[in-house]
């Protein structure tokens, strides 16, 4: 098994494509129209900047990355596995204990190719939602980094498409074809889930979008890659190595237009942060409560039946599955969840199978509150009396039981009225898109910052933060 990546191939992989004359002949020929699909659709300078990026050079724990600028449109997408392990085993569901597949089973690949599509699809939509970002970079630390988080996405796609290729033969051709015809946003073929076909149209949504959205990834991710399907194991487990970055990207970035705010308030006393150009704590947290509320939407209904059947049957694990201590069958368990009835909301417990997708979304919800936290502390170390916090899970849902009320952040049932009436209490408003977008000038000096974010704390791959870490050629 080869580890190290070979950039000689002209796709690079590390899965012995040249072995496999019919698959590498079938992925050559979709490569084009990948390009052609970044050209049109990809961020709309790349065409001439060389970018300071990380690519994967192996798949090792240690050292998978190598640093450089590249020119964009040279960039490199490939097919990268993380190593087999040996003698894995499926670990959960019925087939708990046979041996991994390395081929898709029979019974389970319409269902399986249903799980890859839809994460495939997630990868090149966000690359859409974000193209035209680059035109208002705060700072070429971000612009870099929004690059990197860019192509990392791209290639996510190709390795959902290589699984497409490899092994679902012609209706897996076809799926890789219709990843680069659905877009986000369009009316005809949109993308497949909510969240990724709403805009990203400055760069707090873009940071709360790789805050919120991207650790939907992780854990969905964290999910397929306890799959008995051992090639879609592989590939997780790589991306998953690349999210976390994603993520830094998000929480930091929010994480420094909140210390912003707090410096603006300190240094002049007051709460209108608007007059010195910076974006007010209020505001921040109606931008984060629409992120969150899309995002726990991609987890899908409360009660799922296709959730529990993607267990049973080995395709979909839970998050971080062998370490939990139960009979990873889940027959006789059960699950508290949150769900509407005549009196409200209230807690019940349902059959653990029937309750998964409920349980991944716990799990992200604390993961969240983990990183809200940490965002609470800039406020409180500047000595601010304000506090962010997520809104009530049945805030703002469009799937799922509580879609069909409305609540405030605090999770309160309200009326239509008292909703249409207050919803720009809770939800950023149009005058608030508008001001943020107002502030979104690009400032593309070395070591410079726009007056609504403070700078990053450090640079990347130990270089300063003045660092050129993009060059406009
Ligand atoms: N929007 O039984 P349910 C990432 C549909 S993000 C629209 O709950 P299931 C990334 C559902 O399809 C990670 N439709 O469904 C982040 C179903 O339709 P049918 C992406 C929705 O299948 C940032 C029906 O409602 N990966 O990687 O258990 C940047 C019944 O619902 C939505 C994955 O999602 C929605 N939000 O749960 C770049 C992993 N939610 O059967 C990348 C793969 C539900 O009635 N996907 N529906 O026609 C899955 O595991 C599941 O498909 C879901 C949905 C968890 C998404
Ligand atoms: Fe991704
Ligand atoms: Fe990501």
């Amino acid at each position: 098994m080869i580890m190290t990546i070979d950039y000689l191939e002209r796709i690079p992989n590390n899965v012995d494509l040249a072995s496999n004359k019919r698959l590498q002949r079938a992925l050559e020929q979709w490569q084009p129209g990948y390009l052609q699909w970044w050209k049109e659709l990809g961020p709309s300078e790349a065409q001439t900047l060389e970018v300071y990026l990380r690519t994967a050079v192996s798949v090792d724990a240690q050292g998978w990355a190598h640093y450089g600028h590249v020119r964009m449109p040279d960039y490199r997408w490939g097919i990268f596995l993380a190593p087999p392990e040996r003698d894995r085993r499926i670990n959960f569901g019925v087939n708990k204990g046979q041996p991994a597949w390395q081929e898709v089973p029979g019974e389970q690949r319409a269902t399986l190719r249903r799980l890859i599509v839809t994460q495939g699809d997630t990868e090149p939509a966000s690359v859409e939602q974000q193209r035209h970002l680059g035109k208002t970079c705060p700072s070429l630390y971000d612009l870099r980094n929004l690059f990197q988080v860019n192509v990392e996405e791209g290639r996510h796609l190709w390795a959902m498409v290589y699984l497409l290729h490899a092994h679902f033969g012609r209706d897996g051709r076809e799926e890789a074809d219709a990843m680069l015809e659905r877009h986000s946003g369009d009316a005809d073929k949109p993308r497949l889930l909510g969240a990724f076909n709403e805009e990203t149209p400055d760069w707090l949504s873009f940071f709360m979008f790789t805050f919120f959205t991207d650790r939907d990834g992780k854990y969905q991710l964290a999910s397929l890659a306890e799959s008995g399907f051992d090639p879609l194991s592989r590939s997780c487990r790589f991306m998953l190595t690349e999210e976390a970055h994603h993520m830094f990207v998000g929480e930091s970035g929010v994480g420094r237009t909140i210390q912003r705010a707090c410096e603006i308030m300190a240094e002049h006393k007051t709460d209108d942060v608007r007059k010195y150009g910076g974006i007010d704590l209020p505001t921040i947290q109606k931008y984060l409560n629409f992120h969150f509320s899309v995002s726990v939407d991609l987890f899908g209904q409360e009660l799922s039946t296709n959730a529990a059947n993607y267990y049973t049957m080995g395709l979909k694990g839970r998050f971080e599955e062998t370490k939990i201590g139960d009979d990873h069958v889940l027959e006789h368990g059960f699950y508290d969840v949150s769900v509407l009835d005549d009196s409200g909301i209230r807690t019940i417990q349902v059959p653990a199978l029937t309750a998964l997708n409920e349980r991944l979304r716990d799990d992200y919800i604390r993961d969240c509150q983990k990183g809200v936290d940490r965002w609470n502390r800039i406020i409180e170390r500047h000595g601010i009396d304000y506090r962010l916090r997520l809104p009530h899970r049945a805030f703002h849902r469009a799937i799922g039981t509580f879609s069909e009320i409305k609540t405030d952040p605090d999770g309160r049932v309200i009326s239509e009225a008292e909703w249409t009436r207050r919803h720009g209490e809770w939800l950023p408003t149009a005058e608030d898109r508008a001001y943020v977008q107002a502030l979104m000038q690009p400032v593309t000096q070395p070591g410079k910052v726009a007056s609504w974010i403070a700078p990053p704390a450090k640079g990347i791959d130990n270089k300063p933060v003045d660092f050129e870490y993009v060059r406009f050629v």
